[in-house]
C-alpha cells in the first residue's frame, strides 16, 4: 500500500465517521440494523418449483436513443460505431431487455444467506455493464474499471448508504454491499453523464433480469401464492400473481406498453 492509498484511507475512514455521526444533512443508515438474518428453515430443494417466462412490448419498436461520449474522447474513440442507450432495449422478437423481475410477495419465514460469489458490475467502453443486476442484501458487488479513462461510480440509493468511489484505469476491484432491500438502486458515473445502471437489492434469491431473449427464470421457489414483479427503469412495474406446487414450473409472460401519450 502506498503513500496516497493510505491517504485515501484515511480519508475514507473519516468520511464513515462523518457519515456514522450523522453530521451530514441526510440521516445516517446503520449498516448493521438490516443484517439479521430471519429464522425461518431453508427451502427444501425436493420441492422447490420455478417460474418463467418473458417481458413483451407491446408497441413496436421504438428508436433508440444515441449517446455522445464527446464529453471524453478516450470514450468516445472505444466505439468505432453508434452507440445507444440501454433504458429501453427491444429485442429483435419483440420483447424488453434489462426488466428485472423478482418475488414481490408471498414468501414465507425462510432463510436467504447471501451468495458467497459476488455479482459484478463492470465499467466497458464507458458504459456498465450489466446494465441491471440484481444482489442480495450483503452479497459482495464486484465493481470493476476495464477502461483506460477514470470513472467515478455513484450509486444513489434511499434507504442505503450513498458513496461515490473514483476508479482510475487499473484501479483494484472495488468490493461493496448494500444491507437493507432496495428497488432498485439507480446507479450513475460522476465524470460521464449517460452512464447508467441499476441494481436490485432483496432478502432473497428470487430474481432474474431479462436478456437477448427476453426471458427469465426464477428457480429454486418453495410452493406457494406469490406476486411477481417486472420492473423497467422507464415504463414501471407490471405484476402477476401465480401459484406454484410442489416440484412444479409455471409459465408467467408479462406485458409492458408506454403509458398513453408517451410516445417513445
Ligand atoms: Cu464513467
Amino acid at each position: 500500500m502506498n503513500k496516497r492509498q493510505l491517504l485515501s484511507g484515511a480519508t475514507l475512514l473519516l468520511l464513515l465517521f462523518y457519515a456514522g455521526c450523522g453530521g451530514a444533512e441526510k440521516p445516517a443508515v446503520t449498516e448493521t440494523a438490516a443484517t439479521e438474518a430471519p429464522a425461518g428453515p431453508p427451502v427444501d430443494p425436493a420441492t422447490a418449483a420455478t417460474v418463467t417466462g418473458k417481458v413483451v412490448f407491446k408497441n413496436g419498436k421504438p428508436r433508440a436513443n444515441r449517446l455522445r461520449m464527446d464529453a471524453d474522447a478516450a470514450c468516445a474513440a472505444l466505439h468505432g460505431q453508434p452507440v445507444f442507450s440501454d433504458e429501453v432495449v427491444i429485442n429483435d422478437n419483440g420483447t424488453l431487455r434489462y426488466v428485472f423481475v423478482y418475488v414481490k410477495s408471498g414468501l414465507g419465514n425462510y432463510s436467504f444467506p447471501a451468495p458467497k460469489e459476488p455479482a459484478v458490475l463492470d465499467q466497458h467502453g464507458c458504459l456498465y455493464t450489466p446494465h441491471v443486476i440484481g444482489v442480495q442484501t450483503n452479497q459482495d458487488v464486484k465493481i470493476l474499471n476495464s477502461d483506460q479513462t477514470t470513472h467515478n461510480i455513484h450509486p444513489v440509493p434511499s434507504v442505503n448508504r450513498e458513496w461515490n468511489t473514483s476508479m482510475p484505469p487499473g484501479a483494484e476491484p472495488l468490493i461493496k454491499s448494500f444491507p437493507r432491500e432496495e428497488l432498485l438502486i439507480p446507479v450513475k458515473c460522476n465524470v460521464h453523464p449517460w452512464m447508467k445502471s441499476y441494481i436490485g437489492v432483496l432478502k432473497h434469491p428470487f430474481f432474474a433480469v431479462t436478456g437477448a431473449d427476453g426471458s427469465f427464470t426464477i428457480k429454486g421457489l418453495p410452493p406457494g401464492d406469490y406476486t411477481i414483479a417486472a420492473w423497467q427503469e422507464k415504463f414501471g412495474t407490471v405484476e402477476q400473481k401465480v401459484t406454484v406446487g410442489a416440484k412444479e414450473t409455471k409459465s408467467v409472460d408479462f406485458t409492458i406498453s408506454p403509458p398513453a401519450g408517451a410516445g417513445d
